[in-house]
């Protein structure tokens, strides 16, 4: 592969830049080599600089659900830009998409948008202790929910990637008032409320868990923690930042029958601009600012752009069968990876929900945290390039998520089945 220009855009970003990139995990540190920079996406490809083109499994790390430039999205920002980028006032675009996400998550009863996920949780969790009157926070062990310093515990996404799950940086102070439980682990949650009577605020989970890879939550493990939290005089924040508008219209709550305290969005809301939200029971809400004694604030939050892209987005994803079509095309891209693994001899599992889903390198089932730091991680770099060098981009690593969109087509996954099978085969760990 040319990778000519990305190696020298490369070279000269990382002078000005942590690792060349404005986001760990984009670095490759996790598989090696040299990224690809990206210069135009369409459907459910993109390009690279040097005119390599890929097939696209990452979708931006999950806000992509319609793919690159889908055309209603396009539009909707090039028109809203058109009258101005940015007001610092109300906007009718801002009610439009919480209309869009309350009528889609009726356990929101009033939100706030914010610009990305990590202040979604931030939020959440700060309007949480102010409600509650507590100041610990359960957090599971491989679940990321952005890098606020209380949530960089043991967490997932960049810092398992590379090795590094509490980041420096974040005082002890800080870190004491994150208990961390171990996911589909209801004993150790159970464990951490006996040892903190009338201390925890609220648990924060991701409800099908992205950042350690897929990991579905255990039947009945969701209920408990509700059941758990209602007990215990506890919030249960349910962090959608990635299984929101991802899994089903109404989310993981929804796919599963369990109504959290408080929910945090990001991704797909934003159609590929910046937008995050929080929101939940009005009662806890109405402890913000304004309102009540909880701060929170941006000057970019309900960006009219950004809003645009995710009112076109939401509408998009409030047509008939959209996510018949996304769950029939997430089982298609795994049936193709199993069949491939199978021809070649190689030992995986996958884990999917709907159109998110993740290849690990190990035995099944793959339901914990534990059982997922035992997957081969050398291996997985290998597949990796060994598909990037075939034109298929997945998550530069194995603690991510690999995503279908609306774009991709029954050719791309055949195409892709092939490239996996290709990929096993050559085997270039
Ligand atoms: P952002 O601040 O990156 O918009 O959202 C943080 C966040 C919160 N909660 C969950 C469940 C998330 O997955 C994320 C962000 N996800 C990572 C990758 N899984 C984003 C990619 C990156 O960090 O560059």
């Amino acid at each position: 592969m040319n990778l000519s220009r990305s190696t020298e855009l490369f070279e000269r970003s990382q002078k000005l830049m942590p690792g060349g990139v404005n986001s760990p995990v984009r670095s490759f540190g996790g598989v090696g080599g040299t990224p690809p920079f990206l210069a135009r996406g369409n459907g459910s490809h993109v390009w690279d600089v040097d005119g390599n083109e890929y097939l696209d499994f990452l979708g931006s790390w999950g806000p992509l659900v319609l793919g690159h430039a889908n055309p209603a999205v396009v539009e909707a920002v090039q028109k809203a830009a058109a009258d101005g980028t940015s007001f610092g006032a109300p906007t009718e675009q801002e009610l439009q998409l919480a209309e869009l996400i309350t009528a889609a998550l009726p356990s929101i009863e009033m939100m706030r948008l914010v610009s990305s996920g990590t202040e979604a949780t931030m939020s959440a969790i700060r309007m949480a202790r102010a409600y509650v009157g507590r100041s610990k926070i359960i957090k599971f062990n491989g679940n990321y929910h952005g890098h606020a310093d209380g949530l960089l515990v043991k967490a997932g996404s960049g810092l398992a990637t590379h090795g590094v799950p509490t980041s420096a940086g974040v005082p002890e102070s800080y870190a004491a008032e994150t208990l961390v439980a171990e996911y589909n682990d209801l004993s150790s949650v159970q464990e951490i409320f006996s040892a903190n009577v009338n201390q925890i605020a609220a648990i924060i989970v991701e409800p099908v868990a992205g950042n350690m890879g897929i990991v579905p939550p255990n039947p009945g493990f969701l209920e408990a923690l509700r059941k758990l939290t209602r007990d215990e005089g506890a919030l249960l924040i349910f962090d959608e930042v990635i299984s929101g508008f991802r899994v089903g219209l109404h989310g993981a709550q929804g796919l599963y029958a369990v109504t959290p305290d408080l929910t945090c969005l990001g991704k797909i809301i934003g159609g590929g601009l910046p937008v995050g939200a929080y929101g939940g029971r009005e009662e806890i809400m109405r402890m913000a600012a304004p309102l009540g004694p909880a701060y929170q604030a941006g000057t970019l939050s309900g960006n009219p752009l950004a809003v645009s892209a995710g009112i076109a987005c939401l509408t998009e994803l409030n047509q008939p069968g959209v996510y018949e079509r996304l769950d029939e095309m997430g089982a298609l891209a795994e049936q193709g990876i199993r069949t491939a693994a199978d021809a070649t001899g190689t030992q995986i599992t996958v884990n999917r929900v709907g159109s998110a889903f993740t290849t690990f390198f190990a035995e099944a089932p793959i339901t914990t945290w534990s059982e997922v730091v035992d997957a081969d991680t050398e291996r997985y770099a290998g597949y990796f390039h060994g598909l990037l060098e075939r034109g298929v981009y997945i998550a530069p690593s194995q603690f991510e998520a690999g995503f279908v969109s609306l774009a991709h087509t029954e050719d791309d996954l055949a195409f892709a089945a092939d490239q996996v099978r290709a990929a096993l085969e050559s085997r270039t760990d």
